[in-house]
């Protein structure tokens, strides 16, 4: 049975972090934003310009494209990351080796203004104030002054992240 939240539940806007650096990134990551609107009782609300990204993680893999979706979604922070997963499941994602290359990797950025830890999720992302390929795209949607649940304002997460190597598409 999929879980959702109580009946008359508000919907929650989560921002998705989309990422690939195989096979036609940018159609990957244009395709997952297709099957994202799809996802039950989701929609998405804004995307970000996609951006070119210097990979982080191993040396010798190709760039990224990167962008940032908005969602609204009735379901509660675990259904929608079983939905990501189908997703990166549906495009052919086979899992390999910590921050190797990938046909496309969904993250849950944050969750409304929950905060979560346990053994499938960490939120909000611990990656998101050291990634300029996360923290660009989030200013397509965001205001500078808008805040992180736990992590401050964004303008202030901007100017102290290391920056360089991401460009729009
Ligand atoms: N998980 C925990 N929290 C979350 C969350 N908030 N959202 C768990 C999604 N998943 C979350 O993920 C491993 C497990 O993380 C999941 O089973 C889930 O329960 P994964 O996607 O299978 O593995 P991964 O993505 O290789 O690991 P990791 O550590 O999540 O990698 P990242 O942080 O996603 O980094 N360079 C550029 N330029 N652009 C990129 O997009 N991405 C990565 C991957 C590396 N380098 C990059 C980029
Ligand atoms: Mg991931």
């Amino acid at each position: 049975m999929i879980e959702s939240n109580p009946p008359g539940a508000e919907a929650v806007v989560a921002f998705i972090g989309l990422g690939s650096n195989l096979d036609d990134p940018a159609m990957q990551v244009r395709r997952a934003l297709e099957a994202l609107d799809g996802v039950h009782d989701t929609r998405v609300a804004g995307v970000s310009r996609l951006y070119r990204s210097s990979p982080l993680g191993p040396p010798g893999q190709p760039d990224y494209v990167n962008a940032v979706a908005a969602v609204e979604t009735l379901l509660p922070a675990h259904a929608l990351l079983d939905a990501l997963q189908g997703i990166e499941t549906l495009q052919g994602r086979v899992r390999g080796e910590r921050w190797g290359p990938r046909i496309i990797d969904l993250d849950i950025l944050t969750y409304g203004e929950r905060r979560i830890e346990d053994e499938r999720l960490s939120i909000p992302h611990p990656g998101i104030a050291v990634r300029p390929f996360v923290l660009r795209p989030l200013a397509d949607l965001l205001e500078g002054v808008a805040e992180l649940p736990g992590l401050g304002r964004l303008d202030t997460l901007l100017t102290a992240c290391p920056g360089g190597g991401v460009e729009p598409l």
